[in-house]
């Protein structure tokens, strides 16, 4: 089985999010999903409209995901990925080349972000603070 994993706040989902949960299962068997905590993004600098217990719910019940686990902090990509046994590592291309150091345990994909849509863009024009 090949099992793929992928990182995000997924704030306010939007097709972007679902594109790339999509893409990243097309490259294996089964996908999990680490989703940022709230406590993470205050590391990250995120301010998120929705709180992370929210958005576990919301990316558990994407048919494209198997598997959700928390994001708590940059480090724990390389023990997820010994933990999880994954084959496969995805994240968007804005974060090309930013995780190359994953390349020892894993494969490494980034894949071309959804143009014309983003969770900052959504708070704008909904003018949410
Ligand atoms: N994404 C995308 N297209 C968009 C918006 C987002 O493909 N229009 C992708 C991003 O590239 C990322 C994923 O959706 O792979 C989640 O995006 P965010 O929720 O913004 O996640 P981010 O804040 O980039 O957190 O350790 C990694 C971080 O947790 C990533």
């Amino acid at each position: 089985m090949k099992k793929v994993i992928t990182y995000g706040t997924f704030d306010l989902f939007h097709v972007g999010h679902l594109n790339i949960l999509k893409r990243a299962k097309a490259l294996g068997d089964y996908l999990v999903v680490a989703v940022s905590s709230d406590q993470f993004n205050k590391i990250k600098g995120k301010k998120c409209a929705i709180p992370d217990y929210e958005r576990v719910a919301i990316v558990e019940a994407i048919k494209y995901v198997d598997e959700v686990i928390l994001e708590n902090s940059w480090e724990q990509k390389i023990e997820d990925i010994k933990t999880h046994h994954i084959d496969t590592f995805v994240m968007g291309n804005d974060w090309e080349g930013k995780f190359d150091n994953l390349k020892e345990y894993c494969d490494v994909v980034y894949l071309p972000r959804t143009d014309g849509i983003s969770t900052t863009q959504i708070k704008q024009e909904l003018k949410l603070k």
